[in-house]
């Protein structure tokens, strides 16, 4: 891979779900060598520190957990996240999902500034696709798809002049979507890849295809890893668990054909709970992930046929 200008962005987020932890996320980064990682392969890498919200109103909304503080963030991030992806490859080290409402939404508009479409490959056992209105649980980290899209119902947050159409979005390892989300979703083109699907057919099949879309449209790519897209033998520390997800490979063949696609353009590494793993070794599988995507390899060459 070409060696490439990443800027560590820290995203200390935590308000978009009512369980604690996630604001400790980019600090367990640090601590797991992702900077170093990403240097030894030969990447000129900057850790840029946190971002923080500006002020906002705390006062409680009678469903959404945490609502003000959401938009707070959301505008920082998206700020934050069109000025770096024009000087550099940023990773969003959060924080949980809610930090893709601001990251992804700073993403599409300098996409469309320098008139490129931007893809975004949603890694997660959730679609996330819900609108204020439709979530049940209230928290902001199940809407991100929903208000990207450009669905109605996100008054308050930032205006969504660049809504991200649902063809080029590809969301991986799904295996819990609500009701509500999936009838959503069915109405649209975007490809959703179970883990059903993933067991019958592999998991690299369906995501050339959408790299292969997004190469022929000279296309920006997103990727948000949701920590829960893998197994939770593999990566305890998540709020929500959900058995049943991709194996350790199955992700680092993801990350190595991100990489070997070239396309990559922005990353987040969300919802890691380090108050929940154990000897950090999900930190450390997040770090071992990145390190696939931005050209780490077992070996350099194909390996020699059997004959
Ligand atoms: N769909 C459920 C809800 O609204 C769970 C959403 C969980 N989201 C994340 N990120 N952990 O994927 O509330
Ligand atoms: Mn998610
Ligand atoms: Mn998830
Ligand atoms: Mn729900």
């Amino acid at each position: 891979m070409t060696p490439q200008n990443i800027q560590l962005i820290g995203v200390p987020m935590d308000s978009g779900k009512k369980r604690r932890g996630c604001l400790m996320g980019p600090d367990a980064y640090r601590t797991a060598g992702l900077a170093d990682a990403l240097r030894s392969l030969g990447h000129e890498v900057a850790d840029m520190g946190n971002v923080a919200p500006g002020l906002f109103d705390a006062t409680p909304h009678p469903h959404l957990h945490a609502l003000g503080e959401t938009i707070a963030w959301t505008e920082a991030l998206s700020a934050a996240s069109t000025s770096a992806c024009a000087d550099a490859l940023p990773i969003f080290m959060g924080g949980d999902h809610a930090l893709a409402l601001g990251t992804v939404h700073g993403a599409a508009a300098h996409a469309a500034a320098q008139g490129r479409p931007l893809f975004v490959l949603w890694l997660d056992a959730h679609t996330d696709y819900h609108t204020p209105q439709s979530t049940d649980s209230g928290n902001l980290h199940g809407t991100p798809m929903g208000y990207l899209t450009g669905r109605d119902g996100f008054d308050g947050f930032p205006a969504v002049p660049h809504p991200i159409p649902h063809a080029q979005i590809a969301m991986l390892g799904l295996r819990s979507v609500d009701a509500q989300e999936r009838a959503a979703l069915e109405e649209t083109d975007v490809t959703y890849i179970d883990m059903r699907h993933i067991d019958e057919h592999g998991i690299a099949k369906p995501l050339s295809a959408f790299l292969a879309r997004a190469a022929k449209e000279n296309a920006m790519l997103h990727v948000s890893l949701d920590v829960d897209f893998l197994d939770p033998s593999v990566a305890p520390a998540v709020g929500t668990t959900v058995p049943g997800g991709a194996t350790m490979r199955e992700g680092h063949l993801v990350m190595e054909m991100i990489c070997d696609s070239g396309l990559l353009t922005s990353l987040d590494l969300v919802e890691l709970n380090p108050f929940l793993d154990e000897r950090g070794r999900t930190a450390q599988a997040m770090v071992d992930l990145t390190a696939s995507a931005f050209g780490r390899r077992i070996f350099d060459r194909p390996t020699r046929a059997y004959s």
